[in-house]
């Protein structure tokens, strides 16, 4: 297993529209963990693959206190989504920053597991906020997108801010 990179705002490589995988091998086992492993020590919740400049369609995610409740879903689409509920976000592309955002808080997705294998799962709560963050990520989209261009201008200026102060 490897720790992997991962791109931070304003990095253009973000906005890259990820491509469906067509290759389920090794290598993308590999990758998988590796992103886990990433997401585990950095520490976040779920982490997709354009965020280390993998543009395939491919998220990983775990909101277990525990860390043992790992989850891969490879060409994930939205079935199903229904309700709002504001969550505040944050994003390991924009480290120390958070913002409240409104997403349909009950989900219904299909994908692929590491192997190809098709399946559907129903979401809701922390895990349907984390799915649908992910999936943006997939699309060249991120939280801050959906703020108001006063906020957004805050949020960045203080991301601006912390990285000058971290030298
Ligand atoms: O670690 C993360 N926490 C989080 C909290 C609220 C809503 C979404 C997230 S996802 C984020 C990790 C990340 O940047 N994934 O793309
Ligand atoms: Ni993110």
């Amino acid at each position: 297993m490897a720790r992997l990179h991962i791109l931070e705002f304003p990095d253009p490589r973000l906005r890259i529209r990820a491509q469906p995988v067509d290759t389920f091998d090794a290598a993308l086992k590999k990758l998988a963990e590796d992103m886990l492993e990433t997401m585990y020590a950095a520490p976040g919740i779920g982490l997709a693959a354009t965020q280390v400049d993998v543009h395939r369609r491919l998220l990983v995610l775990d909101v277990s206190e525990q860390h043992d409740s790992p989850l891969v879903l490879v060409n994930p689409r939205l079935l199903k989504a229904s309700g709002r509920e504001v969550c505040q976000e944050g994003c390991l592309s924009f480290p120390g920053i958070f913002a409240d955002v409104e997403r349909a808080d009950k989900i219904r997705v299909a994908a692929q597991d590491v192997s190809g294998k098709p399946f559907e799962m129903d979401a809701d709560g922390l895990t349907a906020v984390c799915i649908q963050h992910e999936m943006d990520h997939l699309v060249g989209k991120v939280f801050v997108d959906y703020l108001s261009p006063l906020k957004r201008s805050l949020l960045l200026r203080r991301l601006e801010k912390q990285r000058r102060k971290a030298g």
